[in-house]
This record gives structure tokens, C-alpha cells and sequence, in this order.
């Protein structure tokens, strides 16, 4: 008998590309995916979905044996491993009788909500806790693009940029961001354009595979990024290779920013860096000289102490130097005119200004928060959409829950991330979620968070369920997909998405009016009901599930910058007003030879984490047995120079240690790192080790983030965000194991 083979569109969601690809569905069973031949580039689409190994195990992963396939409520003690199956009805009724105790004797801001790093709808997550009266909401976003957000939209007006990375681009220069492992899709288009005679610039503590590929690597040391950039500021001022034309007539505060420059001459800053004087004004000339030119700063700058200041320089380069929204350069993007907001469906305007008030850590780190987005979007409106989503401080809450101050925290609700993983300080977030009185994972897996949880309920993947793509907001492309698969399979699996969770939720707890869509599909259907298009599936007909507008240039030759004062704040007004120092200043990481020589001398290694990797995204994918075997342990990459120093050789185990604890991974020789640095991978438990405590799938063993830093006064100032690099650590073998 033939069996046919259905092909159908999607838009994959196992990492930030979003590639579009077609999956072939035999019998109603998923059988692979490949790329959408259909899309413009198709060319390129594929080489990046046929190298990609999550996508070779797509089938792998969703009829994986460990799938959570329906709502588990927890029958012993928390972290006991025993669970007891139980029917979406059940789950959420319980649910929401505890959630109505606790708004009773707590207060609806003792509902706290973490999610990850935006792989699903998170809008509609928002929309029930501003309707609930919660601002709790904590999250990934705080330190992963959101402080290139808050810094663009602050100073320019304008969300981020895209780094339009073309066959025009004559300069490209990467700041902390690794594209080979972690963003394909610019790896291809670095390797066109490197191709057609581009300059590439790279700086990072490690030689990366684009460092090996660059024309000049500056190879700093981890957290003075700050300190570079100002300096390369100072040369292309002192030098005069500013474009003067765009300085006098779109930048604000030049004079001032001059007079600041002066504070880090290349040689001052050499000692500060270790990157030599002559190299830093070389970048700095080769920079300013070669255009377009695009910045790409990714998380080697956003998760450092220092890294809103540091945003602040590197948009301060691509102004000084005019590489604002030019084919070839940076592009302005806003969001696509006609499609309904995330900022729209998320009703923030619902939640009283006296909620609002009480946000966690809002009063503190500003930027990131309700003050911030407030002076932002008087200004910034038309350009960057409604506004954004202002996030409460992680570990202000994870504190609160553990204190009871500023007021007791004592519920949480995780979505699509894992924070006794990815959050710095696990052994606090830890203790923490044991203390609350109810704990709420929706999730794939039982994942260590998951498994100290009251509640653990299975989610629809994105072949499982429709979704909209358009970069938060922030891109002008729109990607639409409907799933190719079904969620449920009666007597088998129930699994359902973030949406039937909120809107269940919502539904009990008197927020019936606010939830008129049955299904996520109607509800993303009124997100694109402007277009004219008709029904999700019409949608789906007319546009083949993509809507791209044409470029334009230069955008604000027409319109202006959303500022304060319609340029780019060099000096930044909105920092000023906020009670900030409204220029970009160095100050040395909170941890290190310089700030803590007395911690130095116990810990004297530099310890940078994160450090992507494929085939795995953050935490997960460590149970597809295909993936694992390309990459079966945690690595950290030492110089052998200092590892031979300390009796380690490559594939040893050594323990990592801070003054927060320690960890071990497995030592990887690499002399591309400077002997004084080591770097760790993140994202480490082992599915495979049991699940209960005090077990939970060895997170302790592994995990960097057990050992990493998220006191508070080490935090950015400005937006709250934690320091994952530039820490201090020892390293030594583990004797048996
Ligand atoms: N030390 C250190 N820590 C870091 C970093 C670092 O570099 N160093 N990087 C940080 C950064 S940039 C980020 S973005 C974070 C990532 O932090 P997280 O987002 O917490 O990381 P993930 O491992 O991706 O966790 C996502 C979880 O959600 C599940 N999931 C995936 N998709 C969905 C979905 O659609 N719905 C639901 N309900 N669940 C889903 C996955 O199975 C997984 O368990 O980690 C941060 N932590
Ligand atoms: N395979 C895979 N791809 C991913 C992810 C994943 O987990 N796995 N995660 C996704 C997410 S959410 C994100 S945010 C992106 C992150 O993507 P990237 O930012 O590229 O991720 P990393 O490799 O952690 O860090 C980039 C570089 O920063 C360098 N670095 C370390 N400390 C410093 C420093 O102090 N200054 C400078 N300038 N550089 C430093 C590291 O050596 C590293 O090469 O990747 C996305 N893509
Ligand atoms: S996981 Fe692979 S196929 Fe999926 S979006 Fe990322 S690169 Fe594309
Ligand atoms: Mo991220």
C-alpha cells in the first residue's frame, strides 16, 4: 500500500531564527522537517535547516518516551518525585482555588510568573496577571536582548536595531556573540559577506570561529567591554572619523559625550582591557572608515554588571559613525502596522497604577521598569509600537519569597523556562520556590524546576499548536503557523498550550469577558484580523503564512528619532531623568582582581559562563539521546598552559569554584583563551539522573549556575540585570570520579 507523505508549513521554535520549514507528515505522524522551499532565500534557509541537528531530530523529540502527556499533581512532599496523573479540569480548578486563597490573604502581588527566553505567547501569560493584578512577572528578558531594547528605545526611540548584514555590509564587527554556534542565520550571512570583501571585527575573551575568521580580534578581558567601546569613542572622535554631517544633524549631546571620551585613552584603557592601545585605535579606524557597518553585540555585553552602559557606548559607534538604518547597516525596524501587538492583547493598562506601584525592584532599576517604559513611550510611541512589557527583578522577588519583604511572595508560575537552571544563584532560587505555597510548572519535560513543583502540566509544542512570529514586537516581518500535528490522541496525551492554561485560569478566577477566543488559534486570528485576510486558515491561503513589507532607508529623515529631543541622545535625557548618569561610564565588574582582590586571592581565575553550543539550546534537548551523543558532557575550556599548571589535562573533571559553592565539569584544552580566563557551559542537568531529591536530575552537579552571582548590589543599576560573566573562580581536578 502507498502511504502518503502531507506536507505543511511551520515555523520552527527551537531556537531565535524561526526558521520556516515544511513538515512531512505521513499517517499523521510527524516524519521530519526540512526548509520551506517555497520562502525568498530559499537557498540559504537550507543550509541552515539541514545543518541543524535539533531539527534532524524533530521526530526524535516530540514522540520522545519522557513527554509530559497530562497534568501531574504532586501526592508527597514537594521534590519527592510522586506524582499522580490527573485531567486538565482537575488541574486547573485546584489551581485556581489556590490562587483565589492566596490573592485573599496575600494580596494578588504574592502571584509571582517566570518565563524564559520568549518561545511562546507570552502576551497572553501577561494578560492574565494584569487582569489578576499581579506585576510580578519575572523573566530571561531582563538580561537577553531587553537591555538592547530598553538603551535603543531610550536613545534612539527606535526598538534595537536589525543587523542587516548583507553583500553591501563592508565592516561587520561582533561584540561578545558567537554566531556559528548560536545564530546561524547571521553566520551565513558574516560568511556571504566576508566573501564579497567585508571587514570583520571580533571581540571576545575567546577565539571564537569568528574571531579565527577576523581582521582584527581584540580579546579583552570579560566585563571591561564598557571601557573598549568608550575608548574606540575617544579615537574616532580625537582622529575626527566621526560623520560629522549626521553628528550635527540627528545627535544630541556630542559635546558632552566628547568631554567624557576623554577619560579612556587607548593606553589607559589597554591596562583596564588588556587589549593593546595600538589594536583598540586600529578597530576603532578600520570601524569608522569601512562602510556600512554593522554592530552585533549579543550576550558577552548583556549579561556583564556594566552591560547597560555598555549598550549605551556601542549605540553611541553606530551613530557617531551614521550606520543608522542604511542598506548594508544597522535598520530600524517597527513593528508590522497591521497586526494586533503583543503590547495590545497583554492589557497593561489594566493593571492599577497602585499594582503597578509594587512591582519588585521597580523603584531601584528603573530603566527596566514601569518609570522607564513611561518616559520612553511619550516619545517613542509611533515608532516602537504601544510599549513593552516592564519586568519585576528576579532575585528582589526570589528574595521576597524567601523573606517576606518587601511582602511575601508565595505563589509562581513557570512557563517556558527553567529557572532552577538558568537563573544565577540556584541555590537561593532554590530555596525560594520551596518556600512557596504553591509552585506551577507548564512544560515538555519533568525539568528540575518542574520536578519541585505542586503541579506540572504538559505543553503543546509548536508542531502541536498555531503561533505568530514577529520578534516581540519588534520586527516588521510577520510569520504565521498553524500546527502540523495534533496535541491530543485520546487514552495517549492531552497536551495543550500556554494559552488553555491562562484562559482556564482566567475563566475561574472572574476574567471570563477578557477571554472571548475558544482556542489559541482564534485568538492569534484577532491579532491578524486587520490584515482583511479573513479566518487564521485564509490567512494561511493568501499569504503562504508570511508577510514581508519592502525596505525603506533612512526612515528618519522623515519622521525623526523618538526622543525627548527628535535626535539620538548621545546624552540621554531619559537616563538623566531617571536619575542616572546620562552618559556611558566604566566601572569594574563587582567580582574581580581589580573590585575584590581579596576574593581574588582565593579565586584567581576569571570565570565567563554562557558560551553556546550546539546541538543544545539552553537546558534543553539533554534527553534526545541522537543530540546527547554529539555532545555528552559539560565543558568548560581552560588554556592549557594553566591547566597543565594545576595538574589538569584535557577531559579531566575539575570542580569549579566560587565563593557561592562549586561544580565540575569536564576540562576542555583550548589556548584560545587568555591563561587568566576560563569559560563555562550553562544549561547542564542530566535527565537521565533520577528525579526526585536530592537528586533532581544531578542539578547540582553540573549546573554553573549554582555558582554564579545575583546579589543584588551586583546587579546593573540601571535595569537590574545579573552578572553571568566576568565572576571570579578556582579550578582543580576532581580526584575520583
Ligand atoms: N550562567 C548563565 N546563565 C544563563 C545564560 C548564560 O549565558 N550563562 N544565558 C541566559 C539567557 S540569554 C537565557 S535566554 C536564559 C534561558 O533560560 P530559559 O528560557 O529558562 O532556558 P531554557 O532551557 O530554554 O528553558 C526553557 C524551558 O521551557 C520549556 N519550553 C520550551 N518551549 C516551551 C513552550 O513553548 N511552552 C512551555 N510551556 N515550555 C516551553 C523547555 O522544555 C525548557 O524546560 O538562560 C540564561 N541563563
Ligand atoms: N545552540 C544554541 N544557540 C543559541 C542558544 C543556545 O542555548 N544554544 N541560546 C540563544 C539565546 S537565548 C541567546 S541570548 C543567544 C546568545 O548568543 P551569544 O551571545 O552568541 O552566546 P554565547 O556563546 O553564550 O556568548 C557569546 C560570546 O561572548 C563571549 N564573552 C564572554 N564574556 C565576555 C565579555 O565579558 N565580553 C565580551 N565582549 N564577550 C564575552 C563568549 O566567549 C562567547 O563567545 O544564543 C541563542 N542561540
Ligand atoms: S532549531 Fe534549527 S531549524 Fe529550528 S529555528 Fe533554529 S536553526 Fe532553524
Ligand atoms: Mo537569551
Amino acid at each position: 500500500m502507498i502511504q502518503s507523505i502531507e506536507v505543511k508549513k511551520s515555523v520552527c521554535m527551537w531556537c531565535h531564527i524561526h526558521c520556516r520549514v515544511e513538515a512531512h507528515i505521513k499517517d499523521g505522524r510527524l516524519e521530519r522537517i526540512e526548509e520551506d522551499k517555497d520562502l525568498p532565500g530559499a537557498e540559504q534557509a537550507r543550509a541552515i535547516v539541514r545543518a541543524c541537528p535539533r531539527a534532524r531530530a524533530a521526530a526524535e523529540w516530540l514522540y520522545h518516551p519522557d513527554r509530559l502527556n497530562y497534568p501531574l499533581k504532586r501526592i508527597g512532599e514537594r521534590g519527592e518525585g510522586k506524582w499522580q496523573a490527573i485531567s486538565w479540569e482537575q488541574a486547573l480548578d485546584e489551581i485556581a482555588e489556590e490562587l483565589k486563597g492566596i490573592m485573599e490573604r496575600y494580596g494578588a502581588e504574592a502571584i509571582a510568573t517566570s518565563s524564559g527566553t520568549g518561545r511562546t505567547h507570552d502576551e497572553y501569560r501577561i494578560r492574565f496577571f494584569n487582569l489578576l493584578g499581579s506585576p510580578n512577572n519575572i523573566g530571561q528578558g531582563l538580561i537577553c536582548y531587553g537591555p538592547g531594547s530598553m538603551v535603543s528605545r531610550a536613545i534612539y526611540g527606535w526598538p534595537d536595531f536589525y543587523p542587516a548584514v548583507g553583500r553591501t555590509t563592508r565592516c561587520i564587527m561582533l561584540l561578545g556573540a558567537n554566531p556559528k554556534q548560536a545564530a546561524r542565520g547571521l553566520w551565513q550571512a558574516i560568511l556571504i559577506s566576508q566573501r564579497e570583501g567585508a571587514k570583520l571585527i571580533v571581540v571576545d575573551p575567546r577565539r571564537t570561529d569568528a574571531a579565527a575568521r577576523a581582521d582584527i580580534w581584540l580579546q579583552l578581558r570579560p566585563g571591561t567591554d564598557c571601557a573598549l567601546y568608550l575608548s574606540m569613542i575617544n579615537t574616532i572622535i580625537s582622529e575626527e572619523l566621526y560623520d560629522k554631517d549626521f553628528v550635527d544633524r540627528w545627535c544630541y549631546g556630542f559635546d558632552k559625550l566628547a568631554e567624557r571620551a576623554q577619560d579612556y585613552p587607548p593606553e589607559k584603557v589597554a591596562d583596564i582591557t588588556w587589549v593593546p592601545a595600538e589594536r583598540i585605535r586600529q578597530a576603532a579606524r578600520m570601524y569608522a572608515t569601512t562602510k556600512p557597518g554593522v554592530i552585533v553585540h549579543t550576550m558577552g555585553v548583556e549579561h556583564l554588571a556594566n552591560c547597560i552602559e555598555a549598550i549605551h557606548a556601542r549605540y553611541i559607534l553606530t551613530a557617531i559613525t551614521g550606520n543608522i538604518d542604511v542598506r548594508g547597516g544597522e535598520e530600524m525596524r517597527s513593528p508590522h502596522h497591521q497586526l494586533r501587538e503583543e503590547y495590545e492583547i497583554e492589557l497593561n493598562e489594566k493593571l492599577s497604577p497602585e499594582q503597578k506601584k509594587k512591582q519588585i525592584g521597580a523603584e531601584r532599576f528603573k530603566l527596566s521598569s514601569k518609570y522607564g517604559n513611561e518616559l520612553i513611550t511619550k516619545t517613542a510611541k509611533s515608532r516602537i509600537g504601544s510599549g513593552h512589557t516592564t519586568f519585576a527583578h528576579a532575585p528582589s522577588v526570589y528574595r521576597a519569597m524567601i523573606t517576606g519583604k518587601p511582602y511575601p511572595v508565595k505563589a509562581m508560575l513557570t512557563v517556558a523556562s527553567n529557572p532552577l537552571v538558568t537563573q544565577p544563584n540556584v541555590k537561593l532560587v532554590y530555596k525560594a520556590i520551596k518556600s512557596l505555597e504553591l509552585y506551577v510548572v507548564h512544560d515538555f519535560w519533568l525539568t528540575p524546576s518542574a520536578e519541585i513543583a505542586d503541579y506540572v502540566l504538559p505543553c503543546a509544542s509548536w508542531l502541536e499548536r498555531p503561533g505568530i512570529f514577529n520578534y516581540w514586537d519588534s520586527a516588521s516581518f510577520v510569520h504565521v503557523a498553524d500546527a502540523v500535528v495534533s496535541p491530543k490522541l485520546e487514552g495517549q496525551y492531552d497536551r495543550r498550550p500556554d494559552y488553555d492554561l491562562w484562559r482556564g485560569l482566567g475563566i475561574r478566577l472572574g476574567q471570563e469577558e477578557f477571554w472571548p477566543w475558544l482556542s489559541l488559534k482564534e485568538a492569534l486570528a484577532y491579532r491578524l484580523e486587520p490584515f482583511g485576510f479573513g479566518s487564521f486558515d485564509e490567512f494561511m491561503q493568501k499569504t503562504g503564512g508570511t508577510i514581508r513589507p519592502a525596505k525603506e532607508e533612512k526612515k528618519y529623515e522623515k519622521v525623526g528619532f523618538g526622543t525627548p529631543t527628535g535626535k539620538v541622545e548621545l546624552y540621554s535625557t531619559i537616563l538623566e531623568k531617571l536619575g542616572y548618569d546620562p552618559l556611558p561610564k566604566y566601572y569594574e565588574p563587582p567580582e574581580s582582581p581589580v573590585s575584590a582582590p581579596q576574593v581574588a586571592k582565593d579565586y584567581p581565575l576569571i570565570l565567563t559562563t554562557g558560551v553556546r553550543h550546539q546541538p543544545f539550546y539552553h537546558s534543553e534537548h539533554r534527553q534526545i539521546d541522537s543530540l546527547r551523543k554529539q555532545h555528552p558532557d559539560p565543558l568548560v575550556q581552560i588554556n592549557p598552559e594553566t591547566a597543565s599548571r594545576l595538574g589538569i589535562e584535557d577531559g579531566d573533571w575539575v570542580w569549579i569554584e566560587t565563593p557561592r559553592g562549586r561544580i565540575r565539569q569536564r576540562c576542555q584544552y583550548f589556548k584560545g583563551i587568555d591563561p587568566r580566563v576560563v569559560a563555562a557551559q550553562h544549561g547542564w542537568w542530566f535527565p537521565e539522573l533520577p528525579g526526585e531529591e536530592p537528586w533532581l536530575h544531578g542539578v547540582w552537579e553540573s549546573n554553573i549556575n549554582v555558582v554564579t552571582d545575583d546579589e543584588p548590589e551586583h546587579c546593573n543599576q540601571i535595569s537590574g540585570g545579573w552578572p553571568l560573566r566576568g565572576l571570579l573562580c578556582k579550578v582543580y581536578k576532581v580526584k575520583h570520579y
